[in-house]
């Protein structure tokens, strides 16, 4: 004999007989329960016809084969326990009768219970599973942990979440950049997984107001080292979803993952180009829109980096092209396909206090409020390099999901703050 739990899913009853769709625990599969009448005690029965969605049960009996069950197989109850009652649900976690995004959201409870959105963030689990091994078989340290309420912006100064700190001023982190730069000498390579904020007012398929990156830096990492290591995180979250999650991927309708063999490069001037014999029309100088991205990323099939941005679109702490300040080195990593987006940024730093300065005054920072960072490049500082990849980014491009939204179990945007 063996014992099931599970949440009812939906009961069929024909009378003497009830077939209970199982969500079972802790597989979240549906399986088939059959109660029949002299193998439970008739006042069981009575009762398994009126179950609710979602009661939780507990209970005994033998797996059989059964073809047109949903595994192939059914559970033959002989025993059945109630252990905790469900009232009806407010949407139908069937999705029979399918509720709108905001209505799921509402719900998200509830919403997340769904083996179709739950394989989600089972997926999303060996990514980053992935990533951090990819990055301790390079020599990364996960460095435990950088602040998240911190002093100063470090992307940028228009997009910080304030936060009330005592009588200081004090905000929520945009990256881990500052702290994990500042762990170089000490560990060599270092990584974290850590929660961003963005007080961006965006409202697009790939912008959430939190965020979680996998942020690497490390010395004397080469331009190529930095290609390598993130296309190593890529294929492998690729390759492990192949090998861990089949039906994780079947429930999101993906059949085959693509797990790209090599990546490809272009430089900024030769997308501006691509993109303007596609009758695009985009300037020198400009960042990509998003219109821009996709259109870029629909001209390749495995992902590729975008290798050098004017320097006016990058923060202070890429360093400039040394035969051509236009350009600063930093790199981008995009995902490929019609569906295509930006996964990371990154890229060498600059590591002269004096040049820190100049590029923080002309991006409209105050050198003087970020004195211990600067003040660090002083003492024998190494040349370094480094990362920060979206996890929800990378996630939705992986699983192909529509929004970044869906890679989130609580997401936040302007919009959203509760659940
Ligand atoms: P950047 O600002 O490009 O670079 O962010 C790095 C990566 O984080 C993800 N990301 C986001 N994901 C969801 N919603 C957002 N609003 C959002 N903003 C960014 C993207 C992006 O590529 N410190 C640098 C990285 C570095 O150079 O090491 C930084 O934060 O996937």
């Amino acid at each position: 004999m063996a014992t099931l739990r599970g949440w009812v899913w939906n009961v069929r009853d024909i009378g003497k007989l009830k077939f209970i769709l199982l969500r079972t625990f802790p597989e979240n599969r549906i399986e088939q329960v059959v109660v029949k009448k002299g193998n439970v005690p008739d006042e069981i029965l009575e009762e398994a016809g009126k179950f609710n969605p979602e009661t939780l049960l507990e209970i005994d009996g033998d797996w059989k084969e059964s073809p047109k069950a949903p595994n192939g197989r059914e559970f033959v109850a002989t025993g059945l326990r109630v252990i905790a009652n469900s009232q009806p649900t407010p949407i139908d976690l069937t999705e029979k009768t399918p509720a709108e995004f905001p209505t799921r959201l509402e719900y998200r409870y509830l919403d997340l219970r769904k083996p179709r959105i739950a394989a989600i963030f089972k997926a999303k689990s060996t990514i980053v599973d992935a990533a951090r091994q990819v990055l301790r078989k390079w020599g990364f340290h996960e460095a435990a942990f950088f602040p998240i309420m911190i002093a100063t912006a470090t992307e940028g100064g228009a997009e910080l979440f304030p936060l009330v700190y005592f009588d200081k001023e004090a905000f929520l982190a945009q990256s881990a950049q500052l702290y994990k730069q500042s762990l170089v000498p000490a560990l060599g390579r270092v990584f974290s997984v850590a929660p961003s904020f963005r007080a961006e007012k965006s409202r697009t398929r790939k912008h959430l107001t939190e965020f979680w990156q996998i942020d690497a830096e490390g010395a004397f990492l080469t331009k190529k080292d930095l290609m390598e290591i993130q296309f190593d995180i890529y294929r492998t979250a690729a390759q492990r979803l192949a090998e861990e999650n089949e039906e994780e991927l079947r429930l999101l309708g993906i059949e085959d993952i693509v797990i790209p063999t090599k990546y490809e490069k272009i430089s900024y001037d030769e997308a501006i180009e691509l993109l303007r014999s596609d009758g695009v029309q985009i300037e020198r100088g400009d960042d990509f829109g998003a219109p821009e991205e996709r259109q870029l990323c629909s001209h390749f099939e495995v992902p590729f980096f975008v290798t050098e941005f004017p320097e006016t679109e990058c923060a202070f702490y890429y360093k400039l092209r040394e035969d051509d300040p236009f350009f600063a080195e930093k790199m981008d990593f995009l995902a490929p396909g019609p569906n295509g987006l930006e996964l990371s940024s990154g890229g060498p730093r600059e590591h002269d206090p004096e040049k820190l300065a100049a590029r923080m005054r002309a991006k409209g920072l105050k050198p003087e409020n970020f004195g211990w960072y600067l003040e660090m490049f002083k003492y024998g500082f190494p040349p370094h390099g480094g990362f920060g990849m979206g996890v929800e980014r990378l996630t939705l491009a992986l699983l192909g999901l529509d929004k970044i939204m869906e890679a989130m179990p609580y997401p936040r945007t302007p919009d959203i703050l509760t659940p």
